[in-house]
């Protein structure tokens, strides 16, 4: 009898991951035999590059420059070294020679955040100045026929928004909404695309899961509430925007980061429930509230959570993905730390802790082409000092784009992130996204040669 069960729980078991295997295949490529040489676009195909107020503008006073002074509990710092975004790349300052950068790589549109807590320093005052200099900054721009790429959120906001719970709290959504009305209010008539929330998954997991973000808190009940609000947040400022003067000839979308947990070892169950849990919790959750209007994240011990909101379906123009790279997840025996990440021998790392992986792009594009509106890659690079795999990284993950396209998926544009070197949050300055380089002495600007593989694209000179 015993060894009956045993051997029907064998065959159960290797069904499942049998299943598993063929449902989930982890996508790879022979890159041996794919040429990347002659990448071909649509011509009315959206090139451009991305920032974030935070990361390059300088002088920000907002929820995370209160976190770049602190520590966490073991008393390492919270961002490495103990680094501050200081004055940055003095980008509020030198918008106007940055943008004769923008103008070199060939690209047509760039995409910026504005700082809410430079707009709004108190909550019943908005400063005039800091919206004039959005506003001329567009004009620049626009004189120079670069199409603006405008993102309201981009992980920092007010200090007072902060002391009120910020997004912890459903009823603190409105004052985000009044934010984005004066905003839109402001620049409706000059720019075209607007992003409403960058990432809402990384905001409420490096925040309130893995402690990484402000408020460095670890409460995954707390995490999952606050990533409902913000996404409901998202729907409300595109229904009230839409409903605005101009509201409804503008592009509005949501900015979502893929990435893909797979199990470590394809064998073992335990790897696969891991990799699911957080697959759940990261991605589907988010896309499947965009799909049906329903959100739930349902992990045992972790998070629990169901809510309804039907504005959600149809709250985008477009997708806005981001697209890095994938992780492996290995199964521990441990509460507090019950998976860590792997890397293949075979593959190549970037800067960050994931590698190369093209593939997953391509994969990206098909799992958010389920919600049936274009896709806009927000942002997509490569953390790499030595500038060694720059070039392999653009061609690679643009390859991947281009096939998409030729598959029949709707993807419109492509963002490089980023325009040069900026402030990667929890990382500091240590890691180098940009195509430009920034001597953080001099404020000096250097194209790097890796780059020039993208601007060959951009051109259709590769
Ligand atoms: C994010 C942000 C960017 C990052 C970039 C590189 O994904 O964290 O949108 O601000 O700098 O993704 O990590």
């Amino acid at each position: 009898m015993i060894l009956k069960v045993f051997f029907y729980a064998i065959v159960l078991y290797l069904l499942v991951i049998v299943y598993c295997h063929l449902k989930y295949p982890e996508l790879r490529w022979n890159w041996e035999n794919i040429s990347t040489d002659k990448i071909l676009f649509p011509s009315t195909f959206i090139w451009g590059t991305a920032t974030a107020a935070h990361q390059v503008e300088g002088n920000c006073v907002n929820n995370w420059s209160e976190f770049e002074k602190g520590s966490k509990d073991d008393g390492q710092p919270n961002i490495k070294d103990n680094q501050q975004s200081g004055i940055a790349c003095d980008h509020w300052n030198r918008y106007p020679e940055d943008i004769k950068l923008i103008k070199e790589l060939g690209v047509s549109h760039y995409r910026f955040s504005v700082e809410w807590s430079k707009i709004q320093p108190a909550q019943d005052t908005f400063n005039q100045d800091a919206l004039d200099h959005y506003s001329r900054m567009i004009d620049v721009l626009l004189e120079n026929d670069i199409t603006p790429v405008l993102t309201l959120h981009h992980f920092t906001h007010p200090l007072w928004f902060d002391k009120l719970g910020a997004f912890e709290k459903e009823e603190n959504i409105s004052i985000f909404i009044s934010f984005c009305e004066k905003v839109f209010h402001e620049y409706s008539h000059k720019v075209e695309y607007w992003c409403t929330i960058n990432e809402p998954a990384v905001v409420a997991t490096q925040g309130y899961f893995s402690g990484m973000f402000p408020p460095g808190k670890k409460d995954s009940q707390l995490s999952a509430e606050v990533l409902k609000n913000l996404l409901d947040a998202h729907v409300q400022v595109y229904h009230s925007l839409k409903k605005m003067e101009n509201g409804p000839k503008i592009k509005i979308g949501l900015v979502k980061n893929i990435n893909q947990f797979e199990p470590w070892r394809r064998w073992h169950i335990l790897d696969w429930i891991m990799s699911k849990a957080v697959n759940h919790f990261f991605n589907s959750s988010t896309i499947d509230y965009l799909r049906t209007g329903i959100f739930k994240i349902r992990i045992p011990g972790l998070a629990w959570i169901y809510h309804e909101n039907p504005n959600a379906v149809h709250s985008m123009d477009y997708f806005g993905l981001n697209y890095y790279s994938h992780n492996h997840l290995k199964f521990q025996l441990s509460l507090k730390e019950p998976f860590s990440m792997e890397f293949r021998d075979e593959d190549i790392m970037t800067d960050m802790p994931y590698t190369i992986y093209g593939e997953g792009l391509y994969r990206a594009i098909q799992s958010v082409s389920a919600l049936d509106v274009p896709i806009m890659i927000t942002e997509n690079g490569i953390a790499d000092a030595e500038d060694s795999r720059r070039e392999l990284y653009i061609k690679r993950y643009l390859y991947a784009v281009s096939k998409a396209i030729k598959d029949g998926y709707d993807v419109i544009g492509y963002f490089y992130w980023s325009l040069m070197d900026n402030f990667e949050w929890a990382f500091g300055y240590d890691m180098k996204f940009g195509l430009f380089s920034v001597d953080f002495e001099t404020q000096e600007r250097s194209l790097r040669d890796g780059s020039k593989a993208y601007i060959c694209i951009v051109k259709n000179e590769n």
